[in-house]
């Protein structure tokens, strides 16, 4: 089995696999790294990474970008209109209300799901994958903000189904980087020590992210995460763009908004600078030749920028790092002093002004021991080797945490509504709790975010559970029934299971109960239990109630739940989307194969003349010569012309027609080599 970790980053994505025994981050066929996260869609196939990131200028309204943070959310959500006024492409609402994205694919429009655009990109990412492990990639771990709410959750884990990757874990950035921090470390305090505590501090392109954790021998627990989901390199970015725009609006009279093009590339520019701001000092120049090609202005611009003037212009957003800190302190309840290290992560980081902030608020030296754009991919390769069989890791216990408080709210016999807090924030993570209700009919159990206001998240339900088949016992009392919620691994909320406790007569116990299990209990577990008490992970929360060892028998029934998630992709369409991914791979895989034939017939026109000209010549007649530079001319200008787009076969026809002619040359050619070295051979053996 294939392990596999996949970063799925806002503008950079990252795999790392297990190989030979040690984690290594896998380089796809431009021997680069990182993946760009970008998805261009052409007339005859797609484009992924690398090769649709240089489709962004030439294609932009068909090259889709900056999509990571539009999973799990509706067209109308105030998020997603904000990042739809700075997409060089469109966004459109799919009938039930999801975002899609809208471009011209294969020459006709065409809408994809976010699930859909994030499957394309984990296709892509799980082919380099492959190529490297010589094998086949299903099971993975992937990285999520740990700032993601359920329904963004529940799309990822969709796109990767749609991918078909079996996605065993979502892990949280920052806990990803954790594990990577972690598990090498020989020195961890014994597990009835104090705890190591680290911070990590990850600003990738769109969002800043703090974890703190604890860790002992074989052990991490993180204590608390906060962070500013708008908050990352691209702000930066932006403060950039926004200056130039004003200054040639007023120096060139030249409105850059106003050309899709050039606002891109003035968005790359100003990217490079902030980059090179990081590791020089002096003035730097941005250059941008021709930058507006019409007839207004053409020429090379040159403007000069230091350190300082950046910092000016970003000065509130440098000032916004220290408030997650703060949280992410607060909440830990640790002192500065009890701190470790502070290790930081994520591209974003290397803003001078950025980490200077940070260093200035933990009052020490930040640490860069790990790979900053390769940690997340690493920790999710290491977690994906940890839960699977075919792997020995050293034994590594990660406890989570859920970053915003999970309520359940449900009406009483007396139809008063009722809400319970389940999950407080910062709730370890995975967890379950188990609540008893006393009831005779069928009912209703609503889940959401209780503190809507620390969401980045317009809709706080999270989903709707109906507890089926609820009867009152033979005497006419209500039955006790016990459902179990959880947060699950990946931080998605569920509720999991939903038993009946049926007292049974004699006769019953006698007969056949087919599945369902009896068991003796005495009233200690729970049978006093109030409506809607909560127990954690089978313990009880509060004091035991009264033992009175009074036995009778019991059978738990289980009852089937019906549920309603407030936003995901409709699991009959899942499987749509599935096969649509497989045709389009399918369609991919097809415009290769041409393009590799129609290579083929070229780089055989190079071939052959250059070889006619040269050691070939003397194994044809000039007659022979003339016909093939013939034939080989005319491919070539055939070619340029009307063989400029052709289907697979005819280039496979046209490459047979040079073969005819040259194979035989080839084969007297390498034969008058070969016969002089059997000659010596023989000779030797004389
Ligand atoms: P996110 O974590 O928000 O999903 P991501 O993981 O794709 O995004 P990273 O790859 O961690 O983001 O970081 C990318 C950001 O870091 C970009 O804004 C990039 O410009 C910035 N960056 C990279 N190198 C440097 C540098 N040397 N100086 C300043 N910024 C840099
Ligand atoms: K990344
Ligand atoms: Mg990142």
């Amino acid at each position: 089995m294939a392990v596999v970790g996949f970063d799925l980053g806002f503008q950079n994505c990252y795999i790392a696999v297990v190989k030979s025994g040690g984690i290594e981050t896998v380089a796809n066929e431009f021997t680069d790294r990182c993946t760009p996260a970008v998805v261009s869609f052409g007339p005859k196939n797609r484009f992924v990474g690398n090769a649709a990131k240089n489709q962004a200028i030439t294609n932009p309204a068909s090259t889709v970008c900056n999509f990571k943070r539009l999973h799990g959310r509706l067209f109308e959500d105030a998020v997603v209109q904000a990042e739809r006024a700075n997409l060089p492409y469109d966004l459109a609402p799919l009938c039930d209300g999801r975002v899609s994205a809208k471009v011209v694919y294969l020459e006709k429009e065409h809408q994809f799901t976010i699930e859909q655009i994030t499957a394309m990109l984990l296709t892509k990412m799980k082919e380099t994958a492959e190529a490297s492990l010589q094998k086949k990639v299903v099971e993975c771990v992937i990285s999520i903000p740990s700032f993601f709410t359920d329904s963004e959750r529940r799309s990822v884990l969709d796109a990767a189904k749609i991918a078909g990757l079996n996605c065993l874990r979502l892990m949280n950035d920052t806990s990803a980087v954790a594990l990577s921090y972690g598990i090498y470390k020989q020195d961890l305090p014994d597990p009835e020590e104090k705890p190591r505590i680290v911070f990590f501090v990850d600003m990738g392109h769109s969002a800043f992210q703090v974890s703190a954790c604890a860790f002992n021998k074989g052990k991490l627990k993180v204590l608390s995460t906060a962070f500013d989901p708008y908050l990352g390199g691209r702000d930066f970015d932006q403060r950039l763009v926004e200056h130039f725009c004003a200054e040639f609006k007023s120096k060139y009279k030249l409105d850059v908004k106003s050309r899709v093009r050039a606002l891109l590339r003035l968005q790359q520019e100003c990217e490079k600078l902030k980059k090179l701001m990081s590791s020089n000092s002096t003035d730097i120049p941005l250059n941008i030749e021709c930058f507006m090609d019409d007839k207004d202005v053409s020429g090379k611009m040159n403007r000069y920028w230091s350190q300082a003037k950046f910092e000016e212009l970003c000065a509130d957003l440098i000032e916004r790092v220290t408030v997650p800190l703060v949280a992410a302190l607060e909440q830990a309840q640790v002192q500065l002093q009890d701190i470790n290290a502070v290790e930081i992560v994520g591209g974003a980081t290397r803003i001078p002004a950025v980490k200077a902030q940070i260093s200035k608020f933990f009052r020490r030296d930040v640490s860069t021991t790990l790979n900053a754009d390769e940690a997340v991919a690493r920790g999710c390769a290491l977690q994906c080797a940890m839960l699977s069989p075919a792997f020995k890791v050293r034994d590594f216990c990660i406890t989570d945490v859920i970053p915003f408080p999970i309520s359940l709210s449900w009406s009483s016999e007396a139809d008063e509504a009722n809400c319970h807090e389940i999950f407080g924030k910062n709730h370890p993570s995975p967890s379950s709790k188990v609540i008893t209700f006393h009831r005779n009919k069928p009912f209703v159990l609503e889940a959401f975010y209780s503190d809507p206001g620390s969401l980045p998240f317009p809709e706080a339900k999270i989903g709707e559970y109906k507890v089926q088949n609820v009867q009152a016992q033979d005497n006419a009392e209500k039955s006790k029934v016990k459902v179990k919620v959880q947060v699950n691994a990946s931080g998605i909320m569920d509720v999991t299971s939903a038993t009946m406790v049926m007292r049974v007569s004699a006769a019953d116990a006698d007969g056949d109960l087919g599945e369902n299990t009896i068991e003796e209990v005495s009233t200690q577990d729970g049978l006093d239990e109030a409506d809607g008490q909560v127990r954690q992970n089978g313990e009880f929360s509060g004091q035991p109630p009264n033992a009175k060892k009074a036995k009778m028998k019991v059978k738990h029934v289980g009852l089937p739940i019906e549920e309603k998630i407030t936003l995901q992709l409709p699991k009959d369409h899942l499987n749509t989307l599935i096969e649509l991914e497989g045709q389009m791979i399918q369609q991919d895989q097809q415009e290769k194969e041409r393009n590799n034939a129609k290579n083929a017939v070229e780089e055989n026109v190079y071939f052959y003349r250059h070889k006619l000209e040269g050691p070939y010549q003397t194994f044809l007649s000039t007659n022979e010569q003339q016909k093939f530079f013939e034939l080989l001319n005319l491919t070539e200008t055939w070619l340029y012309e009307e063989g400029a787009d052709q289907d697979k076969q005819t280039y496979l026809h046209k490459l047979a027609e040079i073969h005819k002619l040259g194979m035989p040359v080839k084969d007297r050619y390498q034969e008058s080599v070969k016969r002089p070295k059997l000659f010596e051979q023989l000779l030797s053996k004389i």
